[in-house]
């Protein structure tokens, strides 16, 4: 396995062990629980994660999961081999995207490269052949992330394309507009709406071409009054042909709800979905324990990174920062001592044995988006 991001790791530090049967400690952690909270969870020095560590985090999953050969480069499906699906691997471009904005890191750079190259190799230059329409968002909007911060056309240019043939098959006024979810045309789900708006956003600011804003607020606007609940925040997951709304919150689409809101200026919709992501869908401020296998284990990484980022653009780091530094903490502190992968169900500790890249990636997505709450 070729490896291009070879900085030594950092030394785990000693894993704090709770001593429940001593009373006094009980009593002493307990205060300092109520401390920690009192201070919005960020008091604990002890818990606190650096930039530093954002990088232990991610070079330990591109140790564990990347490969590349020939300039094509993929993720593992675990840490027994394999290749990772077609919108987790997308989103693991994302996860990589992530880094490099936070570091600008040159060899992150080429890893990108590889990165989209290596899909490009394996799922083609259009992939219409890929019945789910939100998978080819996700992937346009990594294609078109690349594009804005490293500058290479071919990134645009593959962006738009399938950009273009998705929302030409997905977009209809059935429902009052909005995208179907699969060719089957059965429902219109969140999971390709927001990112749809997202993904066309994007692309108004790679082109110029302003009919991309246009389709961006229309998808969104679609949304806001399809899926999204104004006295709640909440983002109901889809709504099929025939009208019937699935309610179910999920924080993937409470994210790029957000992230659609906060780039089209609906900041006030942004943050209410956003509090609902912290007030009703975290328990005791930690983001849902998703399983650890299956399309759910990244949830929480694509919920956080729109966040966190509507969070930084308006300002709004007294309501989110707490809460967002408690889970990114705690993502820290769950991975374990052997490779320094984290899994997705902070704050337990990662288990022993084979982990899934797509299950370690939400780790590495918060370390990388949420700004440290301690200085290297
Ligand atoms: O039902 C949809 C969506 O509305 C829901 O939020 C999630 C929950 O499940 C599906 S979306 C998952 C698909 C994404 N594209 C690739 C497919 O393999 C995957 O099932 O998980």
């Amino acid at each position: 396995m070729n490896s291009p991001l070879v900085a030594p790791l950092e030394p785990v530090r000693p894993s704090r062990t709770l001593q429940r049967s001593d009373g006094f400690h009980g009593v002493h952690l307990l205060l300092c629980g109520c401390l920690m909270l009192a201070f919005g969870g960020t008091a604990g020095t002890a818990r606190a994660f650096t930039a530093a560590d954002a990088d232990v985090l991610f070079q330990a999953h591109a140790q564990a999961f990347y490969q590349a050969t020939n300039g094509q480069g993929w993720f593992k499906e675990n840490t027994e081999g394999g290749k990772i699906s077609f919108w987790m691997r997308a989103e693991q471009l994302e996860m990589v995207l992530d880094h490099y904005e936070r570091t600008q890191n040159p060899q992150t750079q080429g890893m990108l490269t590889h990165l989209v190259h290596g899909f490009l190799a394996d799922h083609g230059a259009t992939w219409a052949t890929n019945e789910f329409n939100d998978d080819i968002m996700w992937m346009v909007i990594a294609c078109a992330r690349g594009y804005l911060l490293m500058g290479n056309p071919e990134f645009r240019a593959v962006a738009k394309t399938n950009f273009d043939l998705c929302y030409a098959r997905a977009s209809s006024t059935n429902l009052g507009g909005g995208l179907w979810w699969k060719v089957d045309n059965r429902s219109k789900n969140a999971c390709v709406n927001g990112p749809g708006a997202i993904a066309a956003y994007l692309l108004g600011q790679a082109t110029g071409d302003k009919t991309y804003f246009t389709i961006a607020t229309n998808l969104f606007l679609w949304e806001r009054a399809t899926l999204f609940d104004p006295q709640t925040g909440r983002i109901a997951d889809a709504i099929s042909r025939s009208g019937r709304v699935n309610r179910m919150a999920l924080t993937y689409n409470q994210g790029t709800f957000v992230g659609a809101a906060n780039f089209l200026g609906y900041t006030n919709e942004a943050r209410r979905a956003a509090a609902y992501t912290m007030n009703n869908l975290s328990h005791e401020g930690m983001l849902p324990a998703y399983g650890d296998v299956g399309d759910g284990a990244g949830f929480n990484g694509i919920g956080v990174r729109w966040i966190a980022r509507f969070m930084k653009d308006r300002g709004e780091q007294a309501m989110f920062l707490p809460w967002l530094q408690k889970n990114a903490d705690a993502a820290w502190q769950a991975r374990r001592a052997s490779d320094n992968l984290a899994w997705c169900r902070w704050p337990e500790s990662t288990p022993a044995g084979v982990r899934n890249s797509w299950g370690c990636s939400s780790a590495v997505v918060i370390l990388q988006v949420v700004p440290p709450s301690q200085a290297p």
